[in-house]
């Protein structure tokens, strides 16, 4: 096992959050780990195809990005090949991201996707992206179109922020650097998450980087970098509120990178035999729900109670997505080549 890196450490005394604001955040957590839970059932029930990647664990870094800093649906959001709960965390309904996973017309990707190519305009998910970095040039494309109707087209309510998810393994490729060095000289409204979870499939990070600790290699583009830790969703909000400020006010991008890992192995197909047992515990132990549930209880935001109602909630949601997939129409194969152009209103 490769030495532990030391978890940031995070002063909860610093924490200002409402309950309403701290049962969204276990609300939205819930929602991702359920949801993916009953992916997994679904997927070896043979009701979906392809490759399909899950999220368990790095639930606080969506939640905490989207929910704890941004306005979900209005701001822009694009994600990887993980990315059903960057896609409920932004707003689509866990009933068309599930249809989506079953190759159904009503999905949000009208079927046409699956699992790795989640998109909605009505809730600005701007997709997964299934090669390694190729959400990066994409994402900041929209942050440039906001920048250039607010600065160039006078339209005032041009403010929204990009958030950009990859990957520690995204950022040893070549679209990064590239894209960082100009988001950065354009001062582009965007920030650019990392969820180092430190493998990429079977690589581990420490063996193919040359600096491990991501957050650094931001200095080289004169950019604020931080590093947070990703199993905790309120030291997540905290740096995604001021990295979302700084963008909102035109001081350009940051790149966080979120300590993490995914409880899974890589895919649904992964044995997952390479990571070690310790390993494994260690990431374990530190679960960013259990974590967050006991932080609301022990800081009278919330009794037990209230978590299990949103537990039961959010499995209601999820038993309903699936039955809303199973009865849906598979997409009328009439309709072929729709959707490669766009259509006009
Ligand atoms: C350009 C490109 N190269 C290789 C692959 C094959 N591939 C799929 S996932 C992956 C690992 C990426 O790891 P990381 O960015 O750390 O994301 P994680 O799976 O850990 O969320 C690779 C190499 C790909 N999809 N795209
Ligand atoms: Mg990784």
């Amino acid at each position: 096992m490769v030495q532990e890196r030391t978890l940031p450490q995070f002063d909860t005394a610093t924490v200002q959050i409402t309950k309403a604001e701290g049962l969204e955040l276990y609300e939205d957590m819930i929602l991702g780990r359920f949801f993916e839970d009953k992916c997994a059932e679904m997927y070896y029930r043979g009701k979906m195809f392809g490759f399909v990647h899950l999220y368990n664990g790095q639930e606080a870094v969506s939640s905490g990005i989207i929910h704890g800093a941004m306005r979900p649906g209005e701001d822009f959001v694009s994600s990887t090949y993980r990315d059903h709960v960057h896609a409920l965390s932004a707003g689509v309904p866990a009933r068309e991201v599930m249809a989506e996973l079953f190759g159904k017309a009503t999905g949000c990707s009208k079927g046409r996707g699956g699992s790795m190519h989640m998109f909605s305009s009505e809730h600005r998910l701007l997709g997964g992206y299934a090669f390694v970095a190729e959400g990066i040039p994409v994402a900041s494309g929209a942050a440039f179109q906001t920048k250039y109707r607010r600065e160039v087209l006078g339209d005032s309510s041009a403010d929204q922020v990009t958030a950009c998810f990859f990957g520690d393994g995204a950022a040893n490729n070549g679209q990064f650097f590239e894209t960082l060095n100009m988001a950065a000289l354009w001062k582009l409204p965007i920030i650019f998450v990392v969820e180092n979870n430190k493998w990429a499939i079977g690589m581990a990070h420490d063996r193919a980087t040359s600096d491990p600790e991501i957050y650094k290699k931001a200095s080289v583009f004169n950019m604020v970098g931080v590093e947070v830790d990703g199993m905790d969703v309120l030291a997540v909000r905290q740096v995604a509120q001021e990295a979302v400020a700084r963008a909102r006010a035109g001081e350009g991008p940051t790149l966080i990178e979120a300590l993490t890992y995914r409880f899974r192995g890589h895919s649904l197909a992964d044995p997952d035999e390479l990571r070690s047992k310790e390993e494994k515990e260690f990431w374990f132990s530190r679960d960013p729900i259990k974590k967050l549930g006991a932080y609301l209880v022990d800081n009278n935001l919330a009794t037990s109670s209230e978590l299990k109602e949103i537990e039961k909630k959010i499995q209601a949601v999820i038993d309903d997505a699936v039955q809303f997939a199973e009865s849906s129409p598979e997409p009328d194969p009439s309709e072929l080549y729709r959707f490669i152009f766009a259509e006009d209103e």
